[in-house]
């Protein structure tokens, strides 16, 4: 029995994922500060009650987890009211917008001494990044050196300030080499190019990382890319290389061309990521066994974390190194 709260565009695709695509699941309540959105999406995908207030969503004795979609500033407080009301939480990225934020989440999973909390980091269920991770994990390409990342969306949302190339979009790549890598982060430099505006929201970013034994991370973030959303990367070993590939389900050949076509936007290229990731957190809570894939808040702490450092480096225009708290126990 799960409750939803926030049904913009990733709450409305959960509740779609949750009531298609996995077994053993209720949608019990759908929470949106917009009562009639939740009223249609209850009404949509067979919720049993419609709420406006994420409170008093979390503590409901008829809900055993939640899955927190709101605004990203609600997702730290709702993540703790709802670990304390005893509630698995799947919370969508960022765990917070601040690492400050997210070390009072890990404060109270560590004072309860267990994890509750899977954070949003779908790339790793992605079948793509899943055969990249097996290339390295198993020898196939030697000792990894360098890790090639880019992602582009369409075209900034009309809600993107500032620094969200960083702090929104770039998380899904810190976690990713994170978790791809088995390493963390120790330094972050960010660039942009003098060639657009960069005051423009969603200007492109060009972020180099290093890790902690020295590896080279580069992330080109573009969400103004204009041609379709497209994710690719090459992880580059001493003995060979794994490129990214997208899905592609069809060609199309007409009119004297062969057509491959970009998604508009997120969903459609990591739908499959999304279904396992939803799985995996439902999988988690059934065997009382965290997923041994999915991002936890210690790893939701980190890639917020990354993102200060990123856009402390852009600022500043220099490396920021990245320091990290001792990671507790219970993330070992
Ligand atoms: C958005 O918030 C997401 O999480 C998408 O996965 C990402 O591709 C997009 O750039 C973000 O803005």
């Amino acid at each position: 029995r799960i409750a939803l709260i926030g049904v913009g565009i990733m709450g409305a695709d959960h509740a779609r994922i949750f009531a298609e695509d996995i077994p053993n699941v209720q949608l019990q309540v759908v929470c949106d500060a917009f009562e009639e959105r939740a009223t249609e999406i209850a009404q949509k995908y067979g919720a049993s009650h419609v709420s406006n207030n994420p409170q008093e969503t979390v503590t409901r004795s008829d809900v055993d987890a939640v899955v927190i979609a709101s605004p990203d500033q609600t997702h730290a407080p709702l993540s703790i009211a709802a670990i304390e009301a005893g509630k698995h939480v799947l919370c969508e990225k960022p765990l917070a917008p601040t690492s400050e934020q997210c070390l009072e989440v890990l404060e109270v999973e560590k004072r309860l001494g267990k994890q509750m909390v899977q954070v949003g980091f779908m790339r790793r269920f992605d079948p793509a990044y899943t055969q990249m991770k097996d290339s390295l994990d198993n020898g196939a390409i030697g000792k990894a050196i360098m890790f090639h990342c880019f992602h582009r969306n369409v075209e900034a949302p009309a809600n993107f300030t500032g620094q969200m190339a960083i702090s929104n979009s770039a998380p899904h790549e810190f976690d990713a080499a994170r978790f791809i890598l088995d390493e963390d982060i120790a330094a972050i430099s960010v660039f942009q190019p003098k060639s657009v505006d960069t005051t423009k929201t969603g200007a492109p970013v060009f972020m180099v990382m290093e890790t902690q034994s020295g590896q080279l991370v580069n992330v080109e973030i573009n969400n103004n890319a204009a041609y379709g959303y497209d994710v690719r990367g090459e992880l580059v070993g001493e003995l060979g290389s794994v490129f990214l590939q997208a899905p592609v389900h069809s060609l199309l050949n007409a009119n004297l061309q062969a057509v491959e076509t970009y998604p508009a936007d997120w969903r459609p290229r990591f739908a499959e990521a999304y279904r396992l990731q939803n799985k995996a957190w439902i999988q988690s809570i059934l065997s009382g066994e965290p997923s041994p894939i999915a991002s936890n808040a210690w790893d939701g702490y980190c890639a917020s974390l990354i993102a200060e450092a990123g856009v402390q480096a852009l600022n500043e225009g220099r490396k920021v190194t990245i320091e990290m708290i001792n990671k507790p126990t219970i993330y070992q």
